[in-house]
């Protein structure tokens, strides 16, 4: 009976000794590569939004991935672009600031042999791996659009660009190479704490979620120009019983803008909000009624002061 209960000890004390990881793990890339989908897949949860559009991100996104001997605290960014507007300028720099302080960079790519602006992308992380200090994995995405044989120049012409710490090549959308992914992503975290508790997949606020998935219902109902002039606010958050108002001002920058977001007879509002209010409903786990707003704030992506109102600073 000893014998067992120093065994059991014994056991105890090994499997305490065993390293718990931990560590922060930027996913960088140009817009539109898939590094909200690449977050949403690891974590098996939807924490940012995905539309077939660029630069959807607008800010920095952390999602928490929790394993038995890991904690990865993931962040999601705008994607890397030369910007237009003072907007594309707080992206850009909420992207490089994701390549600061961190234990990992993971940089996401199409599956395709760069072209000039894949080569300042890798440019600029590998000034910032130079002077911080982090290794780099680098991801081919969307593999599931090409054929085998056609990786080989692409990991290539991307080896040639630096030194990666390793390439994978993966599908975010179908799910493909995300476990060695991940295997690879512990093997290079330091030994850490738990920097989260065990139960939250990430620290955003439910107002900001809520307005990320107006946006995001915008966003895929709309072209042209008018994904890019939308911004979204909760003005109004009152939880009674078995149901959240919500008020959300739209905010766009034109008039003509405004009279396409409420569509004829105000039936396209009326797809976002019905559309929007289910997923938040998912998110809530609760019954929602949500009133949407479309007001024109003229050229709001140039104005520093707007641009700091809505978040964007
Ligand atoms: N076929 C395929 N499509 C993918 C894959 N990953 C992402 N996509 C699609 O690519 C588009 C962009 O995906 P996002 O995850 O929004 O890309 P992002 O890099 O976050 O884009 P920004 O936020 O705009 O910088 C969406 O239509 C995704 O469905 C993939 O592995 N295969
Ligand atoms: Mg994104």
């Amino acid at each position: 009976m000893r014998e067992l209960e120093e065994l059991d000890k014994q056991l105890k004390n090994s499997s305490e000794r065993e390293v718990f990881k931990s560590g922060y793990v930027s996913i960088i890339g140009r817009p539109n590569v898939g590094k909200s989908t690449l977050l949403n897949s690891l974590l098996g949860e939807k924490v940012a939004i995905v539309t077939p559009k660029p630069q959807t991100t607008r800010n920095r996104i952390r999602g928490i991935k929790n394993l038995p001997n890991a904690q990865i605290v993931f962040i999601d960014t705008p994607g890397i672009h030369k910007p237009r507007e003072r907007l594309g300028e707080f992206m850009v720099k909420e992207a490089t600031l994701a390549l600061k302080d961190i234990d990992l960079a993971i940089v996401i790519v199409e599956p395709r042999v760069p072209e000039l602006a894949d080569e300042r992308l890798i440019d600029v992380v590998k000034t910032s791996r130079n002077k911080f200090r982090f290794p780099v994995i680098l991801v081919i995405n969307k593999i599931d659009t090409v054929k085998k044989a056609e990786l080989l120049p692409v990991i290539d012409e991307y080896s040639k660009l630096m030194d990666f710490s390793e390439i994978i090549p993966i599908s975010a959308l179908k799910g493909d190479g995300l476990d060695i992914l991940l295997q690879k992503v512990v093997e290079y975290l330091p030994e850490g704490p738990k920097y989260y508790p065990d139960d939250i997949v990430t620290d955003q606020l439910e107002r900001f979620m809520v307005s990320e998935i107006i946006r995001e219902k915008i966003m895929n109902l709309t072209e042209d120009e008018i994904p890019y002039s939308v911004a979204v606010e909760v003005t109004q958050w009152e939880e009674k019983e078995g149901i959240i108002i919500i008020s959300a001002n739209i905010y766009v920058e034109k008039d003509t803008q405004k009279g396409i977001i409420i569509g004829k007879k105000g039936a396209k509002l009326k797809s976002i909000g019905t559309e929007a209010r289910k997923e938040i409903e998912g998110l809530l786990g609760t019954k929602v009624y949500l009133e949407l707003w479309v007001k024109v704030k003229e050229a709001w992506r140039k104005k520093p002061g707007v641009l700091r109102e809505l978040g964007y600073q």
